[in-house]
């Protein structure tokens, strides 16, 4: 005898962040009998927030944009959020959608598998948490769609450097941060100058005893103007609603406007932008000339992630603090050695601020689809997916901030919205027909795939992080940029608002074609909506949108 709802689900949805969060309550809209599960290896909500807990840890995304649409928070505390206030946003926004429901923690998804004959997925998942395991250490669920939520920067990457496996001392990686470990006091070194390195570096710089930064490559720095939000304003964003759509509104234009600065290295912005963060960088280092050379990018800016910081710079004014660019030859026993140096500096604390694995997407998981052809085999080093979302060869398969849907310059969140609504189209489709005693399969076809995927590293080719002067997460060793959508996020919203049915090899249970959705065309996905409704068409319109801009000028400047 099998529990009903236990072993056997409409949806399986992996992973329980943001992305695993989004698709879950979109799909909860319309459902409300659930046939839901929710796996997650860690213990709770948040996946990277949840994951990333390091000193100073924050998001360099206005605190407003870095929300849901569909749940925007009044109680934001900075303009830009730290970790501890998004995850206790999204633990919140995870109560009220009553996601817990459907979640099964420390639960580790290891393989998915496509039934050809049933028309289901099989997903052996394996338990890590002590007394969940002892009702079972593993076991097989079956779905009739499958959300992959597990995002791109999931899997810490260490780096190769010789010798680092015989260091004594503490290591952690930024992404698996140690709260034990008493940084008061002690020698330490971080590998790595990046969008988490910049965070880690003030704080533990006030702490450390000595703290050597080894820097590779430097990052283009630009202010962040981070800022409490004082208590009246929130009143007004939580009890206006006019004034919160059109501050977000507003948001979201300052951040559109930073896509031309970061994807066209020859552009007014892209030099405006340059501008900025070499006059940061002497006006925050007025008297260290030795360091603006060290500090200057040789590539486009927006080839890699731009910093934005505040406090960045400054410390580097602190004794303490050593910026070290010469190359590690290799870690010893006791600390680093550098090219050059006859002797190692010894460290107490090494910490890897050096990112993540990011072209293995969905790696360790193991996905087969039609055929049992794995993942691997279809992408062969390659990943690549229609719209970022679907898969060829992989049918009733959504992957949510999948290949080439990476923002660089605006909320990912506006980006995993649109995909958790054409998703659940996909999805829904898919139920339907199942309810009316049909399963029904939707994969994308190979050429549209293909045509797709040309097209796209055509324009990725002319951008800003295709510049060979600089490496980064996004772009292979090939060069070939695998996780970066080029254009705005409000060009990728209107590509995700309808669903070309044609776009897909669309099969009902009996292997013909199906009629039902050909008849339909195209679907509306519905689209993220960040615009400020009013228009200037009427005279009302014009003094309440003057109204809501002598407001937003209230909200951004006085503080
Ligand atoms: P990133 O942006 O991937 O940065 C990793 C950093 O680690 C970068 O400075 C690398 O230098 C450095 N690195 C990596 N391997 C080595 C070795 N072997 N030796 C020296 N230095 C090394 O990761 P972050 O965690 O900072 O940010 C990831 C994203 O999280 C970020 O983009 C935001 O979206 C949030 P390199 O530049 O390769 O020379």
């Amino acid at each position: 005898m099998l529990r009903e709802t236990y072993n056997n689900v409409d949806i399986v949805i992996i992973g329980a962040g943001i992305s695993g969060m989004c698709a879950a309550i979109e799909y909860l809209k319309t459902h409300e009998n659930a046939k839901l599960m929710i796996f997650e290896k860690g213990a709770g909500f948040g996946g990277t927030w949840r994951d990333n807990i390091y000193p100073g840890c924050c998001c360099d995304v206005f605190s407003n944009l870095y929300s849901f649409s569909f749940e925007q928070n009044p109680d934001w505390t900075r303009l830009y959020p730290t970790q501890d206030e998004i995850l206790t946003y999204l633990t919140s926004v995870a109560h009220k959608h009553r996601l817990y429901k459907y979640a099964r923690f420390n639960t580790t998804v290891d393989e998915a598998r496509w039934n050809e004959e049933e028309r289901i997925w099989e997903i052996h998942v394996v338990v890590n948490g002590g007394k969940d395991a002892e009702y079972g250490g593993e076991y097989t669920v079956t779905s009739n769609f499958l959300i992959s939520g597990v995002g791109q920067l999931n899997i810490p990457k260490y780096p190769h450097i010789t010798g680092l496996n015989s260091f004594k001392g503490k290591t952690m990686h930024s992404a698996r941060w140690d709260w034990n470990y008493p940084l008061a006091g002690k020698k330490v070194a971080i590998i790595g100058t990046g969008a988490t390195a910049a965070q880690i570096v003030p704080k533990v710089a006030k702490v450390a005893s000595q703290l050597t930064v080894l820097q590779r490559t430097p990052a283009w720095v630009i202010p962040r103007h981070d800022a409490v939000i004082p208590d009246w304003r929130k009143l007004l964003i939580r009890h206006v609603q006019p004034a919160r759509q059109w501050f977000r509104a507003e948001s979201m234009k300052v951040r559109e406007s930073f896509h031309e600065a970061v994807t066209q290295a020859n552009s007014t912005k892209a030099n405006e932008m340059r501008v900025i963060s070499l006059s940061h960088l002497r006006k925050q280092l007025p008297d260290r000339p030795d360091l603006w050379e060290k500090f200057t990018p040789k590539y486009s800016a927006g080839c890699k992630r731009s910093v934005l910081s505040d406090d960045y710079y400054p410390t580097f004014l602190q004794d303490n603090v050593i910026l070290e660019t010469r190359p590690i030859e290799r870690i010893t026993e006791t600390g680093i050695l550098v090219l050059g140096e006859e002797s190692e500096t010894r460290f107490d604390l090494i910490i890897f601020a050096t990112g993540f694995d990011t072209f293995d997407y969905m790696q360790p998981l193991q996905v087969f689809g039609r055929k049992g052809k794995s993942l691997s085999e279809i992408w062969n080093g390659l990943p690549r997916a229609y719209k970022g979302v679907t898969v060829e060869g992989i049918p009733n398969f959504g992957m949510l901030y999948g290949p080439n849907s990476n923002l660089t310059h605006n909320s990912l969140i506006l980006v995993i919205e649109a995909q958790s609504r054409y998703i659940n189209k996909l999805a829904n489709a898919v139920l339907d027909s199942k309810a009316r005693g049909k399963p029904l399969l939707l994969t994308p076809k190979p050429e549209v795939v293909q045509s797709y995927n040309s097209n796209l590293q055509t324009v990725l080719n002319k951008t800003s992080f295709a510049d060979p002067n600089c490496n980064s997460w996004w772009k292979n060793s090939e060069g070939v940029i695998t996780n970066n959508w080029p254009g705005t996020a409000v060009e990728y919203q209107n590509l995700l608002a309808d669903i070309f049915w044609d776009d897909y090899d669309v099969e009902e249970g009996n292997g013909r074609e199906s009629s039902v959705l050909h008849r339909r065309g195209i679907a509306q996905a519905e689209k993220v909506n960040q615009q400020t409704r009013l228009g200037n068409s009427c005279s009302l319109c014009i003094h309440t949108n003057l109204i809501l801009k002598i407001l937003g000028y209230l909200l951004y400047s006085v503080r």
